[in-house]
């Protein structure tokens, strides 16, 4: 029987080799992004502190206290030279909560910081909050905007009912966090991103109005609002920049990813979509670009998907799914997107300014029928077959 002190000794050890991994790049790519071959942060990432309670007293058969579920949908940045995540942490009871992961290179070495966020509230407090997509505005503060749920008091007898707004929390460092009202809005949202510049003099968020909870209903799409005050943020004009479309990898739903990286051709946009099938949602990430004189309009689509599951990422709690809300342009050029497989894990993948923008204005767009896309197969031959 190993002594107490041993086996914390074991659990330490195993928890440390698995942050010191080196994780490799894979070679193998289409040209337009790499992925690395491990996982970034996983539940057995998440600090034995949060898990164990390590007292021999209170805990003589050193078992696990508080379960950890899952590690997702981590919102990004670079702060003073730290590449940081702010991650879904998703407990065994189902609850998710935010918490922030360190690495030197962006790449390996994620260690979570020794607590997680304790969230101010607003209002009702919240059932679940998560997918923070985190936003250093000209005004000079990081917005975190997140998904804030809550039980649909209109529909009692319906134990699923439940409602989504859009929080928003301010802060300097990640670790003081201001929180200001949730957004105002006729419908409900998820999915909802600041844009890091004033527009017209007013912030401005992605959006993404749905009739349901889960259901988008009739309309959908990723919307646009400009907003006067975001310590009192209401949507009263919303448009459609990003439309759901019949036969696309977005007909049943999208959502904006991260916030759009600006680049001298316009702004670089990752975003999600989601399709249905026989095995149920397939969500994937892909691009689109819009207009540096208005981040609304809409100047180039590749048809299709940027990034899909491949691999072990099919697999995890809702199958067959990425999602990405956190993704770091660097100094030099280099851009990295951390991606979530199956509401499991985080991944990330690199790629650059250049390739990305190169990817948007030189894929063909997604011709909406079986005849176009051959002829644009055909007319890429062609041009080979002339060199
Ligand atoms: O389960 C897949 C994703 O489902 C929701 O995304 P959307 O609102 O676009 O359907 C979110 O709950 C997201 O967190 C989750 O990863």
């Amino acid at each position: 029987m190993k002594r107490f002190e041993e086996k914390v000794g074991l659990l330490r050890k195993s928890h440390e080799e698995l942050i010191a991994r080196p994780n490799p790049r894979v070679e193998e790519s289409n040209g337009v992004f790499w992925r690395y071959r491990y996982p970034v942060l996983t539940a057995a990432h998440t600090p034995l502190e949060w898990r164990y309670d390590l007292s021999q007293q209170s805990n003589p058969l050193l078992m696990e206290r508080i379960g950890i579920n899952a590690v997702f949908n981590a919102g990004a940045i670079k702060l003073d030279g730290r590449y940081l995540m702010v991650a879904r942490v998703e407990g065994v009871d189902r609850k998710s909560f935010f918490a922030v992961a360190e690495s030197a290179n962006g790449i390996d070495g994620w260690r979570f910081w020794d607590y997680p966020v304790t969230l101010p509230e607003w209002g009702e407090p919240a059932t679940n909050v998560y997918d923070m997509r985190l936003t250093r505005h000209e005004d000079g503060w990081i917005y975190g905007v997140f998904c804030v749920e809550r039980k649909d008091h209109t529909a009692e007898s319906d134990l699923s009912a439940a409602t989504a707004s859009a929080g928003i929390v301010r802060t300097h460092d990640l670790l003081t966090w201001e929180r200001l009202p949730d957004l105002r809005s006729g419908s409900q949202q998820r999915n909802v991103v600041l844009h890091p510049e004033f527009v017209d003099g007013k912030y401005a968020f992605y959006t993404r109005p749905a009739d349901g909870f889960i259901d988008t209903g009739s309309g959908g799409g990723i919307g646009w609002a400009l907003v006067d005050d975001i310590a009192d943020a209401e949507i009263r004009d919303e448009k459609i920049i990003n439309v759901r479309r019949y036969h696309t990898i977005k007909e049943t739903k999208n959502g904006e990813g991260p916030h759009p990286i600006k680049t001298p051709r316009g702004w670089l946009h990752l975003a999600h979509g989601v399709r249905n099938c026989a095995w149920g949602l397939r969500y994937v990430l892909y691009m689109y670009m819009t207009a540096l004189d208005d981040p609304s309009r809409v100047i180039a689509e590749p048809g299709g998907y940027f990034l899909a599951p491949q691999g072990d990422e099919f697999v995890g709690d809702v199958g067959n799914v990425v999602f990405s809300n956190g993704w770091i342009a660097d100094d030099d050029g280099r851009v990295l997107i951390y991606y979530a497989s199956s509401d499991t894990r985080m991944h990330v993948a690199e790629s650059s300014v250049e390739r990305l923008v190169d990817y948007c204005l030189s894929t063909p767009e997604d011709g909406l029928t079986t005849g176009a896309s051959v002829s644009r197969i055909v007319a890429l031959i062609d041009k080979n077959r002339g060199l």
